[in-house]
């Protein structure tokens, strides 16, 4: 084993006996997270065939990896929360049986890693030793995993270290399913393509994935630990594990606010969180893009921290004008997966700045040209960087203290009904709207593009124990708060006119609706009251420099009261699948609107 001499910790230690009798590897290796191990397993990939390097003078230090063609996004239909009673999944996650998973997993680990080298990776998700983190230990067959570890969590020696001899650990492990037969040479990207099996054990803390090499599906410190099972961990230790991106926002004034917001997986979080606002004299920087753990301090305010070190983005539709900030923190170190190759060893994907080449390799490995009709990037291709190499990342995004949050927004992507903004009555109403959350399908899931579908806090793939259940856990969270809870908004960037065009230009200009937020935080800009939720005037809104019509407004922000029953009435029908587990409050919420919609009417 290299490396054993890293840790005395006998659990752990034992636990590593005990998945190498089960998954009998060739070799075992405990990453230390050194520089010099990341480079190893750089290398390791480009000679196994998995990776090869981009060019030096175009992105240094960074590679190029196409995937499986079927091992590309999350699996949501092969996600299993595996706790003893079903009603505790809830209705909006797979449901097993622990024991019985464990029957069907077991065969499958039975040398699956036979041919290959196990790695174990301690990692921190949080600064380490932060009050607010929490440490896990991902066993996994796949180089690729443990290098995207080593950028997306910290990684190694530090944390064994605050782990001592009998720290605390969420055991993580991963494999590819794929284990070779004697000689047998590992394909480029290795996975099982008959058996995925993403499940979660949140009654005893455990993650158990199969068959899949890709992001949330292998990197198990990410959806898997800082969601799901966090999740589970929050609502029994009074915290919480959100799917938010965190931002820090300071005025002309220098005043510092915090904003997190929810949005679906590929709706901008990344895009929102490292934004160069148009407003001039007001400051963005990023704590984090993805994920948001916040709990109260000793002054009743919910302090967060984002649990993660790098950003796994989405790369089409990145470019210098919706993300510069991503841009340059990708320059180099990074890994790219599924991106097209450019004939000078560049990266290339849709709507990435300048002209369209005359050819590239495209993501399944051949030839393209741009008359070929196809994507030359899968369209949840992926950059992976360094969250230290964000240009305009908070100085302070790595305070193990983390940072006290004003404001929380949700959002998603809806080309109709849903205005600009709007600012919640009070933190259960925020609640409700959270719990109502719908957005458009986007690729970071297989399957149904564009279908509507209710995203509750945007954490519908991601909740580890039943929806209604954490819904009651905000409103409980809300009476622990009480007035020092963040106010809560719900916007959306996407609402289109008739004809098809985009209302709100988006980008850089959502700075306008996050001034407007922190300022009805401090109670100096105004909002009128609506059936849905206090709405922005068009005086409120700072839309200086924007070629915007009294008419583009109107339909940007308009209330449609008949349009919002039928909303009202797909609440109730989705609200209903939760039965006496929903929170009596939000039924309540649901009630008032629709009655100040007949109102309105
Ligand atoms: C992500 C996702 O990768 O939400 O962040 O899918
Ligand atoms: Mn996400």
């Amino acid at each position: 084993m290299t490396n054993a001499t890293l840790t005395n910790h006998k659990k752990l230690l034992a636990w590593i006996d005990e998945i190498k009798e089960l998954t009998t590897p060739d070799d075992i290796y405990i990453a230390d997270g050194s520089k010099e191990e990341y480079q190893n397993m750089l290398n390791l990939m480009v000679e196994g065939g998995t990776a090869q390097w981009l060019a030096e003078d175009k992105k240094p230090n960074s590679v190029l990896i196409f995937s499986d063609p079927a091992d590309v996004a999350r699996v949501e239909d092969r996600t299993f929360i595996c706790c003893e009673k079903e009603e505790n999944a809830g209705p909006t996650n797979n449901w097993k049986d622990p024991k019985e998973m464990k029957d069907i997993l077991m065969p499958l680990f039975k040398g699956c890693m036979k041919g290959r080298t196990m790695y174990v990776i301690p990692f921190s998700m949080g600064p380490v030793g932060s009050p607010i983190a929490h440490i896990g230990v991902e066993i996994t067959d796949s180089p690729y995993v443990v290098a995207n570890m080593h950028l997306m969590t910290r990684v190694g020696k530090p944390v064994l270290d605050v782990l001592g001899e009998d720290g605390e650990y969420v055991p993580c492990v991963h494999t590819v399913g794929a284990p070779l037969a004697e000689g047998e040479k590992s394909a480029a990207w290795p996975c099982n393509a008959e058996n995925k099996y993403i499940t979660h054990f949140p009654e005893t803390n455990e993650i158990w994935s199969f068959g899949s090499g890709y992001g949330g599906n292998a990197l198990l410190g990410k959806k898997c630990f800082a969601l799901r099972i966090a999740s589970t961990m929050a609502k029994r230790e009074g915290w919480m594990a959100e799917h938010m991106l965190i931002l820090k926002l300071t005025s002309p004034e220098g005043v510092e606010k915090y904003v997190a917001a929810a949005f679906p997986s590929a709706c901008g979080k990344t895009n929102l969180a490292m934004m160069n606002p148009t407003i001039p004299g007001w400051k963005v920087e990023c704590v984090g893009d993805d994920i948001a753990w916040m709990k109260f301090k000793e002054d009743g305010r919910l302090y967060a921290i984002n649990p993660e070190a790098g950003f796994f983005g989405v790369a089409p539709g990145t470019n210098y004008h919706s993300n510069p900030n991503a841009m340059e923190s990708l320059k180099a170190n990074s890994i790219f997966t599924n991106v097209a190759l450019t004939d000078d060893g560049d990266v290339w994907w849709e709507d990435i700045d300048g002209d369209v080449p005359a050819h590239l390799i495209d993501w399944n490995g051949n030839d393209w040209t741009p008359d070929g009709g196809k994507k030359a990037a899968h369209p949840n291709a992926r950059f992976t960087a360094p969250a230290a190499q964000c240009p305009v990342i908070a100085p302070n995004w790595a305070d193990p203290e983390g940072v006290p949050i004003d404001a929380i927004l949700f959002g998603g992507r809806r080309a109709t009904t849903q205005p600009l903004a709007l600012e919640a009555s009070n933190w259960e109403h925020g609640t409700f709207l959270g719990a109502a959350m719908a957005s458009e399908k986007t690729a970071a899931a297989a399957g149904g593009l564009g279908e509507l579908r209710f995203d509750p806090m945007a954490m519908l793939p991601f909740i580890g124990y039943n929806m209604a259940d954490y819904w009651g856990h905000w409103l409980e969270m809300g009476d622990k708060g009480g007035d020092n809870m963040p106010k809560v908004f719900y916007v959306n960037w996407f609402r289109k006119d008739e004809e098809g065009k985009w209302l709100w230009p988006g980008f850089g200009e959502n700075s306008r609706v996050l001034k407007w937020v922190v300022e009805r935080c401090d109670g100096k800009a105004d909002a009128v009251d609506s059936p849905i939720g206090k709405l922005p005037t068009k005086e409120a809104m700072d839309l200086a420099g924007l070629d915007m019509s009294d008419k583009d407004w109107d339909s940007l922000m308009k209330v449609d009261a008949s349009e919002w029953l039928d909303v009202a009435g797909k609440i109730e029908e989705y609200f209903a699948k939760f039965g006496d587990k929903l929170p009596a409050r939000l039924t309540k919420q649901l009630e008032a609107l629709k009655a100040r919609l007949e109102a309105a009417k």
